[in-house]
């Protein structure tokens, strides 16, 4: 299971390469790190196993947060919240976007970087995404929202892009244009 330890922080250069395409059919082991990821993220959003692994909680994490640099990640949005979305996404591409953006009102956080950078990122608000499952099988989906954020914040780490490269430097908090803030209050 993934622990606190076993994910790099800013300054590792993993975080700043280009990950591998993953080889299908998936291999036992590329399986096994998919699992253990989306584990992670359904974990650290349990306060009792967040509590007892000492896990910061995320809706995402990829591959090369923990040193794997491999074209991986997961997004683990719980039942209970208008989301409700688990996936594992292999070899992830958008294939088409909107021309409107959006971004959260919060920023963004993290879980390999230490520290909370303020500023708004743009994301686009609508995205047409295709990737390969588990079982090697290739698929297609529409998403919105806080799932859209946080498919384009993963796949940014396969790129060896963090959420902070798209700050604006001169003005964190400058208007951007043609863009839906997202309100939405952690842990809920
Ligand atoms: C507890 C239980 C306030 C501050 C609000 C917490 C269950 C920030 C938001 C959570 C912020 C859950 C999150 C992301 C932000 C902030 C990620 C709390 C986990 C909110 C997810 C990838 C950016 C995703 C909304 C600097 C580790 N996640 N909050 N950003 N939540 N969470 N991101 N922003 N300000 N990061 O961080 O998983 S896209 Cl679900
Ligand atoms: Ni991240």
């Amino acid at each position: 299971m993934i622990l606190m330890k076993d994910i790099i922080r800013e300054g590792h250069p993993t975080l700043r390469k280009r990950s591998e395409e993953v080889a299908l059919p998936l291999s036992a082991e590329d399986k096994a790190l998919a699992e253990s990821l989306l584990e992670y993220v359904k974990n650290s959003q349990d306060d009792e196993l967040a509590e007892k692994y000492d896990l910061r909680a995320g809706v995402g994490i990829a591959a090369p947060q923990v040193n794997q640099a491999k074209r991986i990640f997961a997004l683990y949005f719980d039942p209970s919240t208008e989301e409700n979305m688990s996936l594992i996404a292999i070899n992830p591409k958008i294939v088409s976007h909107s021309v409107e953006k959006s971004y959260l009102t919060t920023g963004e956080g993290c879980l390999s970087v230490d520290r909370a950078v303020p500023g708004y990122v743009p994301r686009y608000a609508r995205i047409t995404v295709k990737a390969y499952n588990l079982q090697g099988e290739e698929f297609k989906m529409r998403l919105k929202g806080l799932p859209a954020i946080a498919f384009q914040h993963e796949l940014d780490h396969l790129n060896g892009i963090m959420f902070f490269d798209h700050i604006n430097a001169e003005n964190p908090f400058a208007e951007i244009e043609n863009a839906t803030p997202i309100e939405r209050g952690s842990g809920e």
